[in-house]
């Protein structure tokens, strides 16, 4: 798997996933950005299949243009860890609700970095929630973002209200 939303666009946001069996929840994560119009690529890297795709994605993934990694796996979840070991830019990870334990062993995996190498860890699952993180990040620079973003909150907060 290996895509990139608007062909035109350099991605500003990387969406890694251990596995293709990932790509259910983590397509939220795209779908969402793709909804904010930032330009995004998807691919699968497995911190222990494919160890050393992982970490050269990671070491070229500032000087390709991304700005931010958003990274899911599953069970003993390493990925997100070690893309944040061989890179400077902010790193979100997506603890996959998978296996026996359904998540709380990746959750656990992603979220207890050692001082000095975060990883912004979302909820399980919580692919969508990645990609709002990854926006918000980009729009500290990015003015018509943070305006998109803006009415995406007054959407909701609107259908909240409508709701009552
Ligand atoms: C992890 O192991 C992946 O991120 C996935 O969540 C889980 C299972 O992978 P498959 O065995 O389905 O490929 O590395």
């Amino acid at each position: 798997m290996n895509s990139t939303s608007k062909e035109n666009e350099s991605p500003l946001v990387g969406i890694l996933m251990g596995s293709p069996s990932d790509a259910e929840i983590m397509s939220r994560a795209s779908n969402t950005l793709n909804q904010l119009g930032v330009p995004c690529e998807v691919l699968v890297r497995s911190a222990h299949r494919t160890p050393d795709e992982s970490i050269e994605y990671a070491r070229s993934a500032r000087e390709r243009g991304l700005k931010v990694i958003i990274a899911g796996a599953g069970l003993a979840a390493h990925l997100a860890g070690v893309v944040a070991a061989y890179t400077p830019l902010p790193v979100i990870g997506v603890p996959i609700g998978a296996g026996p334990l359904a998540g709380q062993d990746a959750l656990l995996s992603t979220v207890q970095m050692p001082p000095g190498t975060p990883v912004a860890t979302v909820a399980i699952n919580g692919a969508q929630n990645a990609a709002y993180l990854a926006a918000r990040i980009l729009a500290l620079a990015d003015a018509e973002l943070a305006a998109r973003l803006e009415q995406a909150r007054e959407e909701r907060r609107r259908k909240v209200i409508e709701g009552d």
